[in-house]
């Protein structure tokens, strides 16, 4: 068994074998960030191929499925290694018309286990339902997700709704998401862009130090 093999069930779309093989991976004592890593990028290569017409809708779905299965195999051992000390309280979801959550499901398993407590509001989420909650939760960071071109706006909506209720900077505004970059980040007047999951709890923490 090796973690190619699983990026190849994730391609092939094949959940059933991918769980097995997660499994089996994690026996071995293959670092499951590591197993996360690589089947983003995989995901990643799915999406080129869907853009190359070179496979369709249901094929991307079946990838979805499957990668989703692993993450499922690989949450718990994430768990264990987390650390308790609370660092943060983080609003996330992914915006509104946007249904692609898997990189979401990522990134708040991974906050998670890194000592933030996390408010998943999951996908589809009106800007004003991003400020309701943070309100209610008191909480440090709204973190949205944005996966396609058309719906990156919804981040700008949610920056200009606190700015309308005079709360701008009571939160640290995070992005992420493909498509969304630095620059998109800047140009929003977002405080933070994190490229991937990974990267997220270092980066929050040293937002919320003023880094
Ligand atoms: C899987 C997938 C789907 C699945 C989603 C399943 C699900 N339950 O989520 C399904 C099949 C449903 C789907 C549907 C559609 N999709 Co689609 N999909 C993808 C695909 C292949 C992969 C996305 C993914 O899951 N990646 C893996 C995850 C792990 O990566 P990620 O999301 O980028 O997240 C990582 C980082 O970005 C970061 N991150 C993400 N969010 C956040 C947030 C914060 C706060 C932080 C800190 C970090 C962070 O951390 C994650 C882990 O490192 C992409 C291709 C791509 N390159 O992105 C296309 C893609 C996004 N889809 C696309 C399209 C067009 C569609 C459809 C419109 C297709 C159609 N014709 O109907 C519909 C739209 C549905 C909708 N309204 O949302 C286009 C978007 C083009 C654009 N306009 O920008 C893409 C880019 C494919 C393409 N090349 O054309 N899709």
């Amino acid at each position: 068994m090796s973690l190619e093999k699983l990026c190849k069930l994730i391609e092939d779309g094949d959940a059933v074998e991918a769980k097995i093989v997660t499994g089996e991976l994690l026996n071995k004592g293959v670092d499951p960030l590591k197993m996360i890593d690589s089947l983003t990028k995989t995901m990643a290569h799915v999406g080129e191929l869907f853009a190359k017409l070179e496979i369709f809708l249901p094929e991307i779905m079946l990838s979805g499925e499957a990668l989703s299965a692993a993450v499922d195999v690989l949450a718990p051992y994430l768990d264990a290694t987390g650390g308790r000390e609370v660092k943060g309280k983080v609003v996330l979801g992914v915006v509104k018309g946007d249904l692609h959550e898997i990189g979401k499901n990522i990134v708040k398993l991974i906050l998670e286990t890194n000592g933030f407590i996390v408010k998943d509001l999951g996908y589809n989420v009106d800007p004003l339902i991003f400020v309701k909650e943070a309100e209610a939760m008191e909480a440090d960071f709204i973190a949205s997700s944005s996966l396609m071109t058309t719906t990156m706006p919804r981040q700008l909506e949610i920056i200009e709704i606190l700015k309308s209720k005079g709360i701008r900077d009571k939160y640290k505004v995070v992005i992420g998401g493909a498509p969304t970059s630095q620059m998109w980040a800047d140009k929003i007047g977002a405080d933070l862009y994190c490229y991937d999951a990974k990267s997220a709890p270092e980066l929050f923490s040293a937002a919320l130090a003023g880094k």
